[in-house]
């Protein structure tokens, strides 16, 4: 068949065959498609004018809810004035305000900005810094890379050397040399429905200590993990469990690496996670929630003295041979800057630690309905893991998260786990929305 004709199948949507999906069941889905056309404030509206609670602020970024006005304004206004400008060896204001703006908000020592497109981009960044950072200050052999199992950060290259997802490790060859990984941190036999912060599982800190005694401090120039894991199912971290990697890190030297691509910018009722369990990493890594997902952009902010090693050399040199051509993108830095400006002015860095309550009450409501083996919660995440139905792992998940979408709720699933991350602009009723469709959605799946 010629690829220009239009499939008889599809009249609403024409023919899709031609985009090829990110992480989706391309033919499952294109065989019975989900459309979302419009969106304001906690809802969507799908292409057949259905409105859809959302769950999981599109995917853990438009933490202000959809449609901001401020936003459209400022990237309109940005797009008319100036559409792009190169951003090495020449500049223009807008980066230089949001990095100062930006960096008020960060834990302390944080305040240098290195700005980039997504997530996946980030980590690759602060990995890349790392290594040069050792490499400037005459430890050229710290080269190694720690990441954990079950950690998620973006699909690089490095991204997915230092992750911890087999799908999205496996497929793709040898990856980068010199990684490790430490254990992951659930275990439902010890953890399962802790509310918040699980009591268990400290000790699986000190498998840092094991690597450093396996390869030699002097080889391992990075640990980066996210303070709370979101996409492999919401792996919250045992108490203690940050700090211990902290204090391991100083110990040896090694830099210490959060990912905050998902708990950054208010999820956990502070502008950080950092700033949540009062742990400073040397560098975090963010996007999503920086622009409410409304242009694609994410920052890396580094400690000033990281910074620092980098800027010994001759002034006319590069100091650090990487960057991307949308690095610092007016019109991404003009919604960053209305999205801060929303953040500050409502209070929503801080919103989620007033609903935390009673969202972990209305989450752990589930824990005793058929198939769920665990709940757990943080801030204003909460995760639900349903026994794989036997031969078939996935099937429970996916069919819980059909069945809330046809009863208009959105929320991810992510193998048999549901994950719900829903804008910061969430109301009481909402919340109760939610469980309640999703409670609905669990005890008629088989
Ligand atoms: N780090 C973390 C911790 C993430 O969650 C990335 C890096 C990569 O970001 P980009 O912008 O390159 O996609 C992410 C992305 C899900 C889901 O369903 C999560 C992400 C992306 C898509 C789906 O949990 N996180």
């Amino acid at each position: 068949m010629n690829n220009n004709d239009e499939a008889p199948s599809k009249p609403a949507h024409g023919n899709l065959d031609a985009y090829w999906m990110p992480f989706t069941a391309n033919r499952q889905f294109k065989a019975k498609p989900r459309l979302l056309k419009s969106a304001k404030g906690m809802y969507y509206t799908t292409e057949d004018g259905r409105k859809v609670l959302d769950g999981t602020a599109g995917l853990w970024c438009t933490n202000l809810g959809h449609g901001r006005k401020r936003i459209s304004d400022a990237v309109s206004a940005q797009i008319r004035e100036m559409d792009y400008a190169p951003s090495f060896q020449m500049g223009h204001p807008l980066p230089f305000e949001f990095a100062r703006r930006l960096v008020r908000r960060t834990p302390p020592g944080l305040s240098r900005v290195f700005f980039t497109n997504s997530g996946s981009e980030s980590v690759d960044t602060a990995l890349k810094i790392a290594l040069a950072y050792h490499r400037a200050r005459g430890e050229g052999g710290r080269t190694r890379l720690i990441g954990r199992a079950r950690g998620y950060h973006g699909v690089g290259f490095g991204g997915i050397s230092v992750g911890g997802i087999v799908n999205n490790r496996q497929h793709f060859g040898a990856l980068l040399p010199g990684v490790d990984h430490l254990r992951h941190t659930l275990n439902l036999e010890h953890n399962a429905f802790s509310r918040g912060l699980p009591g268990w599982g400290l000790h699986l800190a000190d498998d840092l200590e094991d690597l450093v005694a396996l390869h030699g401090a002097s080889t391992i120039a990075a640990v980066i993990v996210e303070p709370v894991a979101g996409s492999t199912g919401v792996i919250v971290p045992p108490a203690g469990y940050l700090e211990r990697l902290r204090d391991i890190c100083d110990r040896h030297g090694i830099l210490l690496i959060f990912d905050e691509v998902i708990t950054g910018f208010g999820r956990l009722g502070t502008p950080f996670a950092a700033d949540y369990f009062n742990v400073v990493p040397d560098m975090m890594v963010t996007a999503k929630g920086l622009t409410n997902g409304a242009m694609p952009m994410g920052a890396v902010f580094v400690r000033d003295d990281i910074h620092g090693a980098f800027m010994d050399g001759p002034e006319h040199l590069i100091e650090l041979f990487h960057g991307y051509t949308y690095s610092g993108h007016p019109v991404s830095c003009a919604a960053g800057l209305a999205a801060l400006t929303i953040y500050e002015k409502e209070n929503l860095l801080s919103r989620a630690g007033e609903l935390a309550g009673y969202w972990e009450d209305a989450a752990h409501a589930l824990a005793d309905l058929p198939h769920v083996i665990d709940v757990r919660n943080l801030g204003l995440i909460a995760g639900i893991e349903l026994e794989p139905r036997p031969g078939q792992p996935t099937a429970r998940g996916y069919e819980v998260f059909l069945r809330c979408f046809e009863r208009g709720v959105l929320v991810r699933f992510t193998g048999d786990i549901i994950a719900l991350s829903p804008p910061l602009i969430i109301e009481d009723h909402e919340i109760d929305h939610l469980f309640g469709v999703l409670a609905d959605a669990i005890e008629h799946t088989a």
